[in-house]
């Protein structure tokens, strides 16, 4: 199949879809609940910074020994992919909010001013907290008002992977976008320290081709799967070098899907859930890890083989981008009398079927705020996934993290066409 052939059915895809319009492994609480916080002046505890691909970390000012946070809530025009915006919610401008960091003991205060039109709360998922300041509407406090600040505040008294998000009127405010990361860096870490720490929030969003509000009414047909907020090939990549321990902490606030994350060229381990740290004896080796509604998976392994390695979900239809599910069947259908009709019915087609078009220029044959269903250019053409998925560039001797750019197999290691001698060698029939 040629380039522009591919190229042609990917829009025509497109064009349809515009058309078609473990309990007993959680480790306790480390800390007591009347732990006090650390002494003012916050000691200086040695961690490696985690880093959220495509996000930010929350800043912070430390005030009498307590870390203080500020998060507002507030529309966000928010771009999913170039071509692709939406009009969403989120924290600080950004969707989705910024990665609250913070280490095991110390005490936080996090004040939440609402700029929605709406009542909002937030609540800590995961975290130990007393039961007034766990966010939940109508349940532990009243909802935050429109233009009011609250204050929360606690003691982190565990250590791990964490969310949080908007506990009133969930079904929409969680879909528009109300979502957030927590990292908690031991106090005293009982492992190997990451030398490279990552965090991913998956999120499932509907965006019908030619629409800009997010559909939080949608159950089934989501068509927009993000990692931190964004489709592939707009996803920033890992960039780490060969021989680098690297951790990965994945949560999903997705309205109603799992995710299996799956990571090529390597296998990690388990090693801690939203309930805590998993023990070393109860890891085991895997390449996917099943990340659920509501929870939180944190993975970790040594990055010891070059290359780029997709990470993604193994849903075949999260990899894609505002995807059309009421098309036709169109395997085994002759190419030609479908391109046919399409040019017929559609102009641009005909022109870039008659090579006035350049199947390589920015695509003007998309509809109004949509994407191809599928990825990008690669470094042996076209890729054929979108949505759900980021690279992991790994690299020899690297100093600093910026992207590499493709990576170069070396020779006799990049599968290609068998030439006549090798299929003689070994038996090979035509
Ligand atoms: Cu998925």
């Amino acid at each position: 199949m040629s380039h522009d052939r591919r190229q042609f059915l990917f829009r025509g895809a497109a064009l349809g879809a515009a058309a078609a319009t473990p309990a007993r492994l959680a480790r306790a609480a480390t800390l007591p609940p009347d732990a006090p916080p650390q002494p003012p002046g916050m000691p200086h505890v040695d961690y490696t910074p985690v880093e959220t691909p495509d996000g930010a970390a929350l800043p912070f000012r430390v005030v009498d020994g307590v870390k203080v946070f500020h998060l507002i809530a507030g529309p966000v025009r928010h771009e999913f992919a170039p071509g692709l915006q939406g009009n969403c919610w989120g924290y600080n401008g950004r969707v989705h909010g910024p990665t609250v960091e913070a280490v095991e003991g110390d005490r936080v205060r996090v004040y939440v001013t609402n700029k929605l039109d709406a009542p909002t709360t937030v609540h800590w998922h995961g975290l130990f907290v007393p039961n007034g300041m766990d966010g939940v509407g109508g349940l532990t406090q009243r909802p935050i008002e429109p233009g009011e600040t609250f204050r929360y505040e606690f003691t982190l008294r565990q250590h791990g992977t964490f969310m949080y998000h908007s506990h009133h009127d969930e079904m929409v405010q969680i879909a528009m976008g109300l979502i957030g990361m927590v990292v908690v860096h031991p106090r005293a870490p009982s492992g190997p320290r990451p030398d490279r720490d990552f965090c991913y929030m998956l999120s499932e969003w509907s965006v019908k081709v030619g629409s800009e509000r997010p559909d939080p009414n949608e159950m089934k047909d989501f068509d927009v799967l993000t990692l931190n907020g964004k489709v592939y090939p707009a996803t920033a990549p890992m960039v780490v070098r060969t021989g680098q321990r690297v951790r990965i902490r994945i949560g999903n606030l997705s309205a109603m899907d799992h995710h299996p994350i799956h990571l090529h060229g390597h296998a990690f381990e388990l090693v801690g859930t939203d309930g805590g740290e998993v023990p070393p004896g109860a890891r085991h080796p895997e390449t996917t890890v099943l990340v659920a509604t509501g929870q939180t998976r944190t993975v970790e392994f040594v990055a010891d083989n070059p290359g780029d390695w997709g990470m993604h979900c193994h849903m075949t239809h999260h990899v894609m981008t505002q995807m059309g599910h009421d098309l036709p069947n169109l395997v085994g259908v002759d190419p030609g009398l479908f391109d046919r009709k399409l040019a017929e019915t559609v102009p641009t087609f005909a022109a870039m079927e008659g090579g006035a078009i350049d199947p390589d220029a920015p695509d003007n044959t998309l509809p109004k705020n949509s994407r191809p269903m599928l990825g990008g250019t690669a470094a042996h053409g076209y890729v054929t996934m979108g949505g759900m998925v980021a690279v992991l560039k790994v690299r020899d001797g690297i100093a600093e993290y910026g992207d590499p750019g493709h990576y170069q197999a070396p020779p006799g290691t990049l599968a290609g066409p068998a030439t006549a001698e090798e299929l003689a060698r070994d038996g090979i029939g035509g």
